[in-house]
């Protein structure tokens, strides 16, 4: 419910003793560090807050977390990731310039990432953060044949990627997917987020079949169709029409150009955006550099040599040497969820300071990995960017 805000977690610790407790948990709401201030009430005097982000030092919607901690006189602040933001930033300056010991980043910038990747990658980019979402046969096939329909993984499966959706601010397929599966690409399975995700179909000649289901409810979901030059006019009136925003993009060798389309996405709104599928638009996005996580489900079967690869040919210019496991793979039901992390940034340098931060990364991140400090330790699952 905080999307696009980060997610944010903090512990207060007296004397060894947890005193307060909170997360960031409603969009506008209060920050984390207050809900914990306001769990320990008096017992926050002199303590030691951890909290996985570095606290703000603005008025946004809320007031500094900075002045706040302050106030109630912790003594000293343990931060995991520093605040991007220009305007929310320096908030570690300026405790330690009120006399606050302050230790941080204590994360590297992976572990930062891992945990709200659309938040640090559009406070680095003007671009959204894309993920792409896969589920994959046991020989790596995305359907049992060209064109049809097939269910790959299971119901659990099926209620973790609904979950997924709603972390993010859009939902993208190529046009195969939408001939082949007709998705709706609403949130079902899972609580609803705060705005429900824009639908973004890549249809290069408009040729979205009549009745599709992702033409339905274009009134309250937001549809966009990106088509390519020389797209069927006809076929172009009727989306819009049936209520979608039409926006055309340049050609490219594999559809449609997907910087093209990304940057449109940008300009409208959209920070972030789930693709899922089909196999052509995977293989573009990767290619391009452009997916910058993964989410794999691998489900128990095979297809065989009918079925359509989830992934082309000309293996090695996908670039997986770049991609990073986020968390041990996990169980939905019978199938196995992977995620991947591409860390995007020029060699030997990732402009993260976090990296050499600290007490090194090893510590850093097995205490990531233990949830603390700070984080929803009960909830080790792979997040969305968002949690909606
Ligand atoms: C914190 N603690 O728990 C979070 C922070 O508009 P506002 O006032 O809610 O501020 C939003 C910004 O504050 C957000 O973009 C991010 O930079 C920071 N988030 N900071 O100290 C928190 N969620
Ligand atoms: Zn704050």
């Amino acid at each position: 419910m905080v999307h696009p805000n980060p997610m944010v977690g903090c512990v207060l610790v007296r004397e060894g003793e947890v005193v307060g407790e909170g997360h960031h948990a409603v969009f506008g709401g209060p920050h984390a560090e207050i809900v914990a201030l306001e769990a320990a009430a008096d017992g926050a005097r002199g303590a030691t807050a951890y909290v996985s982000l570095e606290p703000c030092n603005h008025h946004g919607k809320t007031p500094p977390c900075t002045e706040a901690l302050l106030r109630v006189g912790v003594r000293r602040v343990v931060f995991g990731a520093r605040e991007p933001g220009p305007e929310a930033g320096g908030g570690a300056d300026a405790l330690r310039r009120a006399g606050v010991t302050v230790d941080g980043p204590a994360w590297s910038g992976r572990v930062a990432r891992a945990e709200n990747p659309a938040f640090f990658h559009t406070a680095a980019h003007a671009s959204p953060f894309v993920a792409l979402k896969l589920a994959v046969s046991l020989d790596a096939r995305i359907s049992a044949a060209p064109g049809r329909r097939t269910r790959v993984s299971g119901p659990d499966a099926e209620r973790e990627a609904h979950r997924l959706r709603t972390g993010f601010d859009g939902l993208m397929v190529g046009a195969g997917t939408v001939r082949a599966d007709d998705p709706r690409l609403t949130v079902r399975a899972a609580p609803p987020g705060r705005t429900p995700p824009h639908r973004i179909l890549l249809v290069p000649d408009a040729g979205v079949p009549e009745g599709a289901a992702a033409l339905q409810d274009a009134g309250s979901v937001p549809l966009h169709v990106f088509i390519g030059p020389g797209a069927d006019r006809t076929a172009v009136a009727r989306l819009e029409r049936a209520g979608a925003h039409v926006h055309e993009v340049a050609a490219a060798p594999w559809g449609l150009d997907l910087r093209g389309v990304l940057s449109r996405c940008w300009d409208v709104g959209i920070r972030s955006i789930l693709c899922e599928g089909g196999a052509r638009l995977a293989a573009s996005l990767l290619r391009e550099a452009l997916a910058r996580r993964l989410y794999l489900f691998v489900a128990p079967v095979t297809f065989g040599g009918q079925g359509v690869p989830a992934f082309p040919d000309d293996a090695d210019s996908l670039g997986w040497d770049r991609y990073e496991l986020v968390l041990p793979p996990e169980a939905h039901g019978r199938d196995t969820l992977i995620v991947l992390d591409r860390d995007d940034v020029p060699e030997g340098d990732d402009g993260w300071e976090g990296d050499e931060a600290w007490e090194g990364d090893a510590r850093a991140d097995d205490e990531a990995r233990a949830g603390a400090p700070g984080s929803d330790g009960d909830d080790a699952r792979p997040q969305p960017p968002g949690d909606g």
